[in-house]
């Protein structure tokens, strides 16, 4: 009889829970872009999203998960949405996956590579997601939401900065952080390793601030593949490279290197030089506008590519901690700094993780890097160049790459020639030439710049390079916002 009551009952969670799927899948048809036909081709053996190589199933994740998130829990949507996230980024690479799922050897062995190394396919793929990500996702009901928006504002709100600041917590914390996005895009996020910038003699020359890479380093981000974004405040992106801070010298690197403990390195409150957050804070201040202040650092997608690079010293500082002082890094977590960045304390918000947990092995087991390139090939990058005088590759110039490209190619009409700019050419009037930014539009995009940005804190930097000009952009008084998480 028991059996067959519950067998009987078997059935019945069967039935519904099929009926509650086709609902679910009905109701999501009408929401998604018209060229999306299909998210369920996105659903792997178990009926789970899965990313795969189609751009495509970036959105139709986001919107599978935030919609689990809205039926189970419409108060705290963000937050189970965020959680979500956090699942798919912890597993990625657990038992089960790499056994039953598809694509999950590829994704165990995912390798974080500076952004210079990447091909352009694999560079034009990780920026294509981001931009999936900064669309809104729409839901039935006319419910819709920005998934990039959500995960930019969970370095937003004062509790979830100082969980993430100030203490031994900052590395494992944006550490999580970095792979929270990664588990939405499906891809790892390259790494800015800017001592390639720092050794150019005037770094804010560098091809990264090009449409090539990260578009417009001065004023409005208004071309390149993030051009037009529109911050959860509700304005433009906006940079002034070179202002103030400093970027990350190959000098501040080593002296960290000199230490096989954590203790030193990773607390920035008793007035040491060497703690990777003070040398962290050098290239927010640098590029300024959204990236220079803690609660809207974020919006700004170059944050993920930065701390990929202060991850990446992280990982090269653990990797010695083993080898030259027998350290287990997993265990070296200094008890001290703020309450809340205790050992035992929550990773707020990062659901149960405790801080002790941003050090482990198992964390640092879900990302590799390719070392940094070094001379003399520097990787064959067509962006860097080996500076003989100094042994270190070097990135090369907007011009430089300009001039690479082949006559042949322009006149073929495959790519046109980019607007490049340097701020010191234009204003030392040493070049005025056609297809070249004039002052004016560098001065117009920058007044625009100057329009109400909602800043708080702003990032201290304790280098500030001799070579920046110290013409911050005049941002309006700070204005703070209701956070989502
Ligand atoms: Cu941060």
């Amino acid at each position: 009889m028991k059996v067959l009551q519950s067998l009987t009952g078997l059935v019945l969670a069967s039935i519904v829970g099929c009926l509650f799927l086709t609902i679910t899948t009905v109701k999501g048809q009408y929401s998604r872009p018209r060229h999306i036909r299909n998210c369920q081709q996105f659903r792997d053996r178990r009926g789970r999203f899965e990313l795969t190589g189609n751009d495509d199933s970036v959105y139709c994740l986001q919107q599978n998960l935030y919609q689990s998130a809205l039926s189970s829990s419409p108060f705290n949507v963000s937050i189970v949405y965020v959680e979500a996230l956090l699942q798919r980024a912890l597993f990625r690479c657990s038992y089960f996956n790499f056994v039953f799922r598809r694509n999950a050897r590829e994704r165990c062995n995912w390798e974080r590579k500076e952004v210079r190394m990447l091909s352009r396919s694999e560079w034009h793929r990780f920026t294509n997601r981001l931009n999936i990500l900064k669309r809104p996702v729409r839901l039935p009901g006319g419910i819709s939401f920005i998934p990039y928006d959500i995960i930019s504002d969970i370095h937003r709100s004062d509790v979830n900065i100082d969980a993430a600041h100030g203490g031994p917590s900052f590395l494992g914390w944006h550490r999580v952080y970095l792979l929270l996005l990664e588990a939405a895009i499906g891809m790892p996020v390259p790494y800015w390793d800017s001592r390639l910038d720092y050794d150019m003699t005037e770094p804010t020359d560098s091809v990264l601030w090009s449409d090539e890479f990260f578009g417009p380093g001065f004023g409005v981000v208004d071309s390149g593949p993030f051009a037009g974004w529109i911050t959860a405040d509700n304005i433009s992106l906006v940079r002034n490279i070179g202002s103030r801070g400093s970027l990350i010298s190959d000098a501040m690197f080593n002296d960290i290197l000199r230490y096989t403990r954590h203790d030193p390195v990773v607390d920035p409150t008793q007035g040491r030089s060497i703690s990777i957050e003070r040398i962290h804070a050098g290239p927010h201040v640098w590029v300024d506008g959204q990236l220079s202040s803690l609660q809207t650092a974020s919006q700004d997608p170059v944050f993920f590519l930065h701390h990929g690079f202060v991850d990446y010293i992280w990982y090269v500082f653990r990797n010695q901690m083993r080898d030259d002082g027998n350290i287990n890094p997993a265990s070296d977590y200094p008890n001290k700094g703020p309450t809340s960045h205790r050992p035992l304390g929550n990773m707020i918000p990062f659901g149960s993780l405790r801080n002790i947990h941003g050090y482990s092995d198992f964390l640092e087991s879900l990302t590799r890097y390719q070392t940094s390139p070094t001379c003399p090939s520097c990787g064959r990058s067509r962006y860097l160049e080996c500076d003989q005088t100094i042994n270190r590759c070097k990135s090369k110039t907007r011009r430089q790459f300009q001039n690479s490209i082949s006559l042949a190619d322009v006149s073929s009409g495959r790519r046109q020639p980019e607007n490049i700019v340097s701020l010191a050419d234009v204003s030392s009037g040493r070049r005025q030439p056609e297809n070249i930014t004039s002052l004016a539009d560098v001065l117009s995009g920058r007044r625009r710049a100057m329009g109400p940005i909602y800043l708080g804190r702003k990032f201290k930097s304790s280098f500030t390079d001799r070579r920046t000009r110290g013409d911050a952009l005049r941002f309006l008084p700070l204005i703070r916002r209701q956070t989502l998480v």
